[in-house]
């Protein structure tokens, strides 16, 4: 029995469970809410098409626990505040809307007409539209996404800051400069085809465990497979396919063939240094080159003064490392290189992945089968949303909506999530709506966002569980129970489903089998329209419609977005379809020249100045973002406890701190304030040297709010200068008496040795 399914079993119930993972990313079922990787194709998915973490967003979700009104007049807030968000997270399922007012000490019941009366007279009064903010997070439906951003614009504001604006920001400008458009450009079907697999910067798995299966099949058609990350992560260097009954990534066979342990942040000099050999040995597509680029003689130029000395310091790694895996680039005839946080969250993200696209153009490795470029997206619908406009910039056919809808889009560009916080914490943004997701907790600097948030007016949660976020309460607050994902979701016309996007552009409908987890939710849809009607209650567009019947939204996104002709046709049976995406499907490159761009970047070494670590958050093995479900982080060898550090034993030998020592984590930036993460266990990891790791969300208190990435305006939460200090006796004492905050680590499972296989 695989690891996942303990957890459901504890909190759905036996038949329940099985009933509901055989529903898991099937044709006719509801879509995994885990992460965005693809499902195979209908005659092609196994019965059982999840992985351990997926069945565990499900239980999570398919919980029988309730967060009931009697919960609330139990709990002020005060004490919710105080408690983990692992502890928030268990209580279950939140199951009637709920209202903290002025000067309260507890949240109490409301009506959904009384809170949507609320919200509406709050946002009208408003001296601007734009005092406004209305976040995302990236589980929500395509159908909610285009009803909500619909709302905002026709509200007046492009305040929409999302979850994407911390997750592939980088990804979407980046490949918006160089091929034209924002998104990945391969299908499942490429990953299966390639010859050769870059994985950079990505942990699938603990994060996209079907991804490894993906790989397997391609390897066993001879692909190759190089991991860059700093950690030797546990799914990518030994494995063992999970979903089979008896496996368990243990001490399987390496899946990478070649691991290069870079250092963190220096994955822009290692694809300069790829693009300089390959220039070198003529390993060119020179008639791609010059039938579809642009820039390259800048490119080569600029190359061609490439100092290695530069590119070995920012990389941690020898020249003879580099060259192998060149060669492995110059001979494979389709390549694919996948990404995710390892690569967006840093100062120089949005370079280092538009260097990942010279080389994939130098080497022609786009618009052709096995080949292409894939960020590998987080949530399950994050892609989806963005898509359905959901972004604090205006999408190219908002003019189109807003002539056929009757309203006039707001001109001023939106707030993202950094500036989102800024402007609360500065008075602008007095109003913060959450359409699912967990804000406070998500978002770098904790102690600013979490004053930015208490300073607003009213502060607007619709969720499904208990986080951190409704603990951190505006002057008024509102929590709006929502269906989830694996819910019936009938409405007025009858019964539901809703759609949502892929990590390769695949449009399919999700559709809940369960009966919702209390009479009284509504679904998102339900919601945004009923926010629209009180707010704007003379708007003329057909709010009560789209809620009676999803097939109206549909419609209204079939005619203005594109790719999503005959939408509801397509969705309604079987297996969705592809958007379109003309670099991948014909090699056209929709930027302004009608060419892709090879682009010249600086390259500029981070240099860790003594006695300081180079820190990055990661996610645990146990936890989805902020939902923490359990404390042991199996495939890093950590049980009991999250409040741990990766350092190299060399870098701890060198800075005098003995493994387990109890310690401070602080961070150094230019602005002088000191940002501190107290109670920490050292443990001592083969991390690459002088790069530390820690976990997301405790750490983002270290996370200065203006140390993002250029271009994207993501928080750098994978690149934060560090020093350790001895525990403050305050902080060894709380560790002493908080239950799993004292982690034991059994010795971390180095891989004895890597290499060509
Ligand atoms: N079970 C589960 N699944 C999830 C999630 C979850 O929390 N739990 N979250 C979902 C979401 S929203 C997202 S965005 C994805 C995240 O998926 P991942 O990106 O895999 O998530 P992280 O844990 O942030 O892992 C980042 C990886 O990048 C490496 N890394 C860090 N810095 C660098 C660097 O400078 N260079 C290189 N080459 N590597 C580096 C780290 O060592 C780590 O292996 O997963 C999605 N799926
Ligand atoms: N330091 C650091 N910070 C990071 C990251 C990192 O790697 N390091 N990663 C960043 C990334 S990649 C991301 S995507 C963000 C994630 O940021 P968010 O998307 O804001 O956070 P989540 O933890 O995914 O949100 C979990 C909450 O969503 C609600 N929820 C779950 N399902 C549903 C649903 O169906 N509907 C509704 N309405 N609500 C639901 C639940 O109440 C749950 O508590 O965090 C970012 N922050
Ligand atoms: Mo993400």
């Amino acid at each position: 029995m695989i690891h996942g399914l303990a957890p459901g079993l504890a909190q759905m119930g036996v038949r329940r469970s099985a009933r509901t993972l055989l529903k898991l990313n099937q044709v006719g079922g509801f879509d995994c809410p885990g992460c965005a990787w693809p499902e195979p194709g209908p005659g092609e998915r196994h019965h059982a098409e999840f992985c351990e973490n997926g069945a565990k967003a499900v239980a999570e979700e398919a919980t029988l626990r309730r967060v009931t009104p009697e919960f609330f007049a139990a709990h002020p807030v005060s004490s919710l505040a105080e408690r983990s968000d692992h502890w928030l997270g268990q209580q279950g399922r939140i199951t009637s809307p709920v209202v903290l007012r002025p000067g309260a000490t507890h949240y109490s019941p409301i009506s959904w007409d009384d809170a949507f009366e609320l919200v509406g007279s709050t946002l009208r009064g408003l001296d601007s539209p734009d005092r406004a903010a209305f976040y995302t997070s990236g589980r929500t439906s395509n159908e909610a996404a285009f009803l909500y951003q619909l709302f905002a614009r026709a509200y007046g504001t492009n305040n929409l800051p999302d979850c994407s604006n911390m997750c592939h920001e980088s990804s979407g400008v980046a490949l918006t400069q160089t091929i034209g458009v924002g998104k990945g450009s391969v299908t499942l079907d490429d990953i299966h085809q390639a010859s050769l697999l870059v994985v950079v910067g990505q942990n699938p798995g603990t994060n996209h465990p079907r991804m490894l299966t993906a790989l397997e099949a391609a390897k066993r058609k001879g692909a190759k497979i190089i991991a860059v990350n700093p950690l030797p992560e546990a799914g990518l260097l030994r494995f063992r396919n999970p979903q089979r009954p008896s496996g368990v990534i243990g001490d399987g066979t390496p899946l990478a063939d070649r691991y290069l342990q870079i250092r963190v942040g220096g994955d822009l000099a290692l694809f300069q240094a790829f693009g300089s050999l390959l220039l070198e040995w003529g390993a060119v597509d020179k008639s791609f080159v010059d039938d579809h680029t642009s820039g390259f003689d800048e490119y080569s130029a600029a190359l061609a003064e490439l100092d290695w000395s530069d590119v070995l310091d920012a990389t941690g790694l020898d020249r003879g490392e580099i060259v192998e895996a060149a060669r492995m680039l110059a001979s494979s005839d389709a390549t694919i290189v996948c990404w995710a946080m390892g690569l967006t969250q840093r100062r120089d993200s949005v370079a280092a992945i538009r260097e990942i696209s010279n080389v994939q153009l130098l080497r022609g490795m786009i618009g052709k089968p096995g080949a292409g470029l894939c960020p590998v997206r987080g949530h399950s619908n994050v892609q989806g949303d963005r898509t359905m406009g959901v972004w604090h910039e205006t999408p190219k056919w908002m003019p189109s909506l807003a002539s056929r809808l009757g309203f006039e889009p707001p001109a001023r560009r939106g707030y993202d999530t950094v500036e989102t916080i800024r402007a609360m914490r500065d008075g602008a943004v007095r109003v913060f709506f959450g359409l699912g997701g967990n804000f406070a907790a998500a978002t770098p600097d904790t102690e600013v966002t979490l004053a930015a948030l208490r300073a607003c007016e009213l502060t607007v949660h619709v969720s499904t569980k208990l986080n951190r976020s409704h603990t951190v309460p505006g002057r008024t607050a509102l929590i709006l129970p929502c269906l989830g994902r694996t819910e019936r979701d009938a409405q007025r016309s009858g019964e539901q489903f809703v759609t949502v996007e892929d990590s390769m552009s695949a449009v399919h409908a999700s559709r809940g089998t369960l009966p919702p987890a209390s009479e009284d939710l509504l679904s998102e849809v339900a919601i945004v329209s009923r926010l629209a009607r009180a707010t704007l209650p003379s708007s003329p567009i057909p709010w009560a419609t789209y809620e009676d019947d999803y097939r109206a939204v549909r419609e209204q996104i079939a005619a203005v977005v594109p790719g999503f002709t005959d939408y509801e046709a397509r969705v309604a049976t079987g297996a969705g379809f592809t958007l379109p995406h003309p670099p991948r499907d014909r090699r056209q490159f929709p930027t302004p020249s009608g060419r892709a761009n090879l682009v010249v970047n600086r390259l500029e070494v981070t240099r860790i100045p003594p006695g300081r670590l180079l820190l990055q958050t990661v996610r645990s093995h146990d936890q989805y973002n902020t939902t923490i479900y359990g404390l042991d982080d199996r495939y890093r060898g950590v049980h009991n406890g999250r409040r741990v550090i990766f350092v190299n034993p060399k870098d701890l030998a060198a800075l005098g701190v003995a493994d387990g020592t109890l310690v401070d984590i602080v961070s150094e930036w230019s602005d002088g304030h000191e940002r501190r993460a107290a109670g920490f266990r050292v443990v001592g990891y083969p991390s690459a040297r002088g790069c530390a790791a820690t976990y997301f969300p405790e750490a983002n208190v270290l996370v200065p709010l203006d140390s993002t990435a250029e271009g994207s305006n993501t928080p750098a939460s994978k690149s934060i200068i560090v020093h350790l200090e001895p525990a403050t006796s305050g902080s060894a004492a709380t560790a002493a008496a908080t239950p799993g905050s004292t982690p034991t680590a059994s010795s971390p499972s180095a891989p004895a040795s890597f290499g060509p296989a």
